[in-house]
C-alpha cells in the first residue's frame, strides 16, 4: 500500500487530493498545525480515512517526526499562507511559511531519506501568482517570473528551491505551477467563493449587495478536483519536472459576476454590486492565462470542467447550502 503525507490537508486541495489518494489505495497522512485546530473536525468529516499528525512547516523537527511516523512514498506540500491580499499585511509570516517552509520540508526529506534522497517523491504547490506582471501570453513553464505580491515572491523561492534540491541531490521533486483553481470547498475570502456565496444570499433575499474590488483583473479559473489529479500524475512520472496546470481560458472578475448572477437567474446584476478600495491590491496581477500543453502531452492531463461549469457548480452548491440552512 503506497503511503502519502500531505501538508495543507485542511484546504480544498488537501481534501480533494486525499479523496483521490484514498481511492487509489494509499494510506494518507495529513499534517495539521496548531493546538486544537478547529479544522481537524472538517478533515475527519470529509475524508475520514486520513490520519492526522501535528506539525508545522516552520518547525523542522516536527516535519522530521511526521516523516518518521508516516514513512511516506510521496509528500505533497500544499501548506501555505495562501491569500494574496493578506500577504502584504503579514509579509514576514507569509515568507516564513510559504517560502522557508518549502526549504524546511525539502531539508526534512533529505535528512530523513539518508543515502537515497530520491526515494520519497515530492510535490511543491507552485502558483501562477509567480508570473505576476506577465512576460508572455499565455504563460508557460519557461516564462520569466515577475511576482507582484509577497505571496508571489515566496512562491518563487519555493519553486526554485524545489528545482535546486532536484538538481543538487537528485531528489524526485516536481513543481506544479497551478493557475487559480476553485470549488464549493474554496475559502470564502477568495473571489469565486465570495461571489458564489454572495449571489446565493442575494437570490434567497438574505442580502442585497456584494462589495467587490477590481473587476477588470483576469484569471484562468479551473476546478480544484481536476487539478489534484495533475499533482498526482506528476509524482507517477519516472523523472521529476515542472508543469503548468491551467485551462487556457481567461475571464475577468466582471465576467465571473455576470455568469454567477445568470446561473441564479438574476439579470440586473450590476445593481447588486458596490466597489470598495479596501479590496484593491497594492499591486495587481492583471492577466493570467496558462498554456498547459506540457501537462497535456507528458501527463495526459486535461481539465474536465470549464468556466461556466465551474461557476454553475459553485453557485448551485451555495444555493443548496443556504437553502438547507434556512429549513
Ligand atoms: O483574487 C480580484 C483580485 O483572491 C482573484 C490563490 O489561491 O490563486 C489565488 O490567488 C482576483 C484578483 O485569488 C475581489 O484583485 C476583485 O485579481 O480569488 P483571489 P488570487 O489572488 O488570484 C493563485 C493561483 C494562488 O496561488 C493563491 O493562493 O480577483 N478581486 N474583487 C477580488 N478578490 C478577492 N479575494 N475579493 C474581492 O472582493
Amino acid at each position: 500500500m503506497p503511503r502519502a503525507l500531505i501538508t495543507g490537508i485542511t484546504g480544498q486541495d488537501g481534501l480533494y487530493l486525499s479523496e483521490l489518494l484514498l481511492r487509489e489505495g494509499y494510506e494518507v497522512y495529513g499534517l495539521i498545525r496548531g493546538q486544537n485546530n478547529p479544522k481537524a473536525d472538517l478533515v475527519a468529516r470529509e475524508v475520514p480515512g486520513v490520519q492526522l499528525l501535528t506539525g508545522d512547516l516552520t518547525d523542522l523537527s516536527s516535519l522530521l517526526r511526521a516523516l518518521r511516523v508516516a514513512q511516506p512514498d510521496e509528500v505533497y506540500n500544499l501548506g501555505a499562507v495562501s491569500f494574496v491580499a493578506y500577504s502584504w499585511e503579514q509579509a514576514a509570516l507569509t515568507t516564513e511559511v510559504t517560502a522557508t517552509g518549502v526549504l524546511n520540508i525539502l531539508e526534512a526529506i533529505r535528512l530523513h531519506s539518508g543515502d537515497d534522497p530520491s526515494r520519497i517523491r515530492f510535490y511543491q504547490a507552485s502558483s501562477s501568482e509567480m508570473f505576476g506582471k506577465v512576460q508572455d501570453v499565455p504563460q508557460r513553464e519557461s516564462t520569466l517570473l515577475w511576482p507582484r505580491s509577497p505571496y508571489g515572491v515566496a512562491k518563487v523561492y519555493g519553486h526554485y528551491m524545489t528545482i535546486n534540491y532536484r538538481e543538487s541531490y537528485g531528489m524526485h521533486a516536481s513543481s506544479g505551477i497551478l493557475f487559480n483553481h476553485e470549488s464549493p470547498r474554496r475559502g470564502p475570502e477568495f473571489v469565486t467563493r465570495k461571489v458564489s456565496m454572495g449571489v446565493a444570499a442575494i437570490k434567497l433575499g438574505l442580502r442585497d449587495k456584494l462589495t467587490m474590488g477590481n473587476l477588470d483583473a483576469r484569471r484562468d479559473w479551473g476546478f480544484a478536483g481536476d487539478y489534484v489529479e495533475a499533482m498526482w500524475r506528476m509524482l507517477q512520472q519516472p523523472t521529476a519536472s515542472d508543469f503548468v496546470v491551467a485551462t487556457g481560458e481567461t475571464h475577468s472578475v466582471r465576467e465571473l459576476l455576470e455568469c454567477a448572477f445568470r446561473v441564479a437567474g438574476i439579470d440586473d446584476w450590476e445593481q447588486h454590486i458596490d466597489q470598495d478600495k479596501s479590496f484593491f491590491r497594492p499591486a495587481e496581477v492583471d492577466l493570467l492565462i496558462g498554456d498547459a500543453s506540457r501537462a497535456r502531452t507528458v501527463l495526459g492531463w486535461k481539465p474536465s470542467v470549464d468556466f461556466e461549469g465551474l461557476v454553475t457548480m459553485m453557485v448551485e452548491a451555495d444555493l443548496r447550502r443556504l437553502h438547507d440552512a434556512q429549513r
